[in-house]
């Protein structure tokens, strides 16, 4: 082991103070001083089986535990290989550092091989890309890359670094300045804005608070209070489910208009709707289905997300947490309670409609959602990916903590959710950890199983088989009463699982499933179960694809 002290120690000693706990990773020759590094400075290098899944694993750190993950890959395709995590990092609002390996600085230009400018393609789906030119400067850039990255609405960043950068001597460029990360910096609800914020509550009757993503990072621990106080009923969305128990009486179901009929109402009929941490994007529906009469209070730190597609009577640009002491210490809202019943009551009547619809033959999605369910743990961590199976996954599962339920978000990117799983165990390693993924998604990354097995990292795969790419599928036969390329055959998923160093169970009826799913998290191996599901459309896909 050679003691230097090179661009690659000055990256990882930064990673350290940042208190990054792993580097998810695919080599080249570039990063071998980043991959020396890590060893003698003890930071733990997990080598994946695509530079994709290394970005999504360590994105997926972030969503459990708060911090920020990194993934550290090779020039030309290693780096372009990142361009999807990238993305749906971006439009999910995680924080995610890409190191991309570039060719030395002396053969710019000169088309060396694996080299290509990945800047203007990372660019496009980042917060900040940036290419460091001198070893000196490494801390300093990487301090830069944090801040941007956390700045408002945390994103992805990526940083290129030469291959003659990282292997310079940092004791002939010392570091241009003294650097660490920076805390998160979150404005505080002024006086003026606190005032505001109790005058509009001081009328409502009929309040209906969302809860999103910035209260993830920016944690509230009086915002069970504030509720239980005044009776408001909730919703979670995206980073924010599980934020507060979803079996919370004042839970009005998951913040997805397209699966949450009585939260469609609820919006038409409150008059002040407090929307924390987040803005009215495309599953509130652009905010246009909220009554034109309500007073909308918005509260984000982000001020561009304040306003966004529709217009708030009061918009604040502060931590989301430190107005929630201020709407607790506001007079009790005399509130209509019976509106609020009806509201809670809606959501119920559906969750309750979602069991009326199983019928015989294969199992409902919602049976196999339920059946893993009874079989998992209180702590588990759940992830689904993006196919019609897994919408009812996502208008099923009740979260009672957050950090415990990881979706690709607004980007609805098939492939994100088994290496979140892994990604997940590698970020809580006592969690047992259960991906939902249909037979479609889970043909994108079931390599990862493989690095699973390779790290002692077990979590649980349940493919939902439809023999279809059934999202797809079910639209196209409603629309042209035929479909084009859609079915797949049923293949031996558990085989493939078994091959990477897995085991693997096939379950047909529900009590199979619960009990598959149950010795699975008692033998604490990677395993793979595989359900044959009826084809049915879930709520969700019905509404967007109409
Ligand atoms: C990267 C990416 N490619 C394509 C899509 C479009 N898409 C959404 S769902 C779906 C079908 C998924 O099939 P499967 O995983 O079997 O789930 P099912 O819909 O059958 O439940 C497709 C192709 C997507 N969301 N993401
Ligand atoms: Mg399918």
């Amino acid at each position: 082991m050679k003691n230097i002290s090179d661009g690659g120690m000055s990256v990882v000693r930064f990673l350290k103070s940042a208190g990054v706990k792993h580097v998810f990773s695919v080599s080249g020759g570039p990063l071998n001083t980043i991959y020396h590094a890590c060893s003698v400075l003890d930071l733990p290098l997990i080598h994946t089986r695509h530079e994709a899944a290394a970005c999504f694993m360590a994105e997926a750190a972030a969503r459990v535990t708060g911090a920020p993950g990194v993934a550290a890959v090779t020039l030309g395709p290693g780096v372009t290989n990142t361009v999807t995590p990238a993305l749906v990092s971006t439009m999910a609002g995680t924080p995610l550092l890409i190191l991309g390996a570039q060719a030395p600085t002396h053969t710019f230009d000169r088309g060396a091989g694996m080299s290509w400018d990945p800047l203007p393609i990372l660019d496009s789906v980042t917060k900040w890309s940036a290419r460091v030119l001198d070893v000196g400067r490494i801390p300093e850039y990487l301090d830069i890359a944090w801040r941007k990255m956390w700045a408002g609405r945390p994103g992805p960043v990526f940083l290129e670094l030469p291959a003659d950068i990282l292997a310079a001597n940092v004791a002939d460029a010392p570091p241009t300045q003294a650097s660490g990360p920076v805390a998160e910096i979150r404005p505080h609800i002024s006086p003026v804005a606190s005032k505001s914020l109790t005058a509009a509550l001081a009328t409502a009757r009929r309040p209906l608070m969302i809860l999103g993503d910035e209260l993830f990072w920016d944690r509230s621990d009086r915002l069970v209070a504030a509720i239980e106080k005044h009776q408001i009923p909730f919703t979670t969305l995206r980073l924010a489910r599980g934020l507060v128990d979803e079996t919370h009486d004042l839970w009005a179901g998951p913040g997805y208009l397209p699966c949450n009929a009585a939260l469609r109402q609820a919006l038409a009929e409150a008059d002040c709707v407090i929307l924390l941490g987040h803005h009215f994007e495309f599953d509130l529906g652009f905010g246009a289905g909220v009554n034109a009469a309500a007073q909308v209070v918005q509260i984000a730190s982000d001020p561009d997300l304040l306003g966004r597609n529709r217009r708030a009577t009061l918009a604040v640009q502060a931590s989301p947490a430190s107005a929630i002491p201020v709407i607790e210490a506001a007079s009790t809202i005399p509130i209509d309670a019976d509106w609020v019943a009806r509201v809670v009551d809606g959501w119920r009547g559906e969750r309750r409609a979602q069991l009326a619809a199983v019928t015989g033959g294969a199992l409902h999605p919602v049976a196999a959602v339920d059946a893993v369910c009874a079989g998992a743990p209180d702590d588990a961590i759940f992830v689904s990916s993006h196919g019609n199976v897994d919408f009812w996954a996502d208008a099923r599962l009740r979260l009672r903590r957050p950090g415990r339920y990881l979706r690709a978000g607004q980007s609805g990117a098939l492939g994100a959710e088994i290496p979140y799983g892994l990604g997940a165990r590698f970020a809580d390693p006592s969690a047992p950890v259960i991906v939902f993924v249909g037979d479609g998604g889970v043909g994108y990354h079931i390599m990862e199983v493989d690095t699973a097995a390779r790290y002692g990292r077990p979590f649980i795969v349940v493919v939902l088989d439809d023999e279809m790419w059934g999202a797809i599928a079910l639209p196209q036969r409603r629309t042209y009463k035929e479909t084009y390329e859609m079915t797949l055959p049923r293949r031996d998923w558990g085989r493939v699982a078994e091959g990477l160093g897995g085991d693997a169970t096939f379950a047909r009826t529900a009590a199979e499933l619960t009990a598959a799913i149950r010795s699975a998290v008692a033998a604490d191996r990677p395993h793979l179960v595989q359900v044959p599901v009826a084809s049915v459309l879930s709520p969700y896909m019905d509404y967007i694809s109409t």
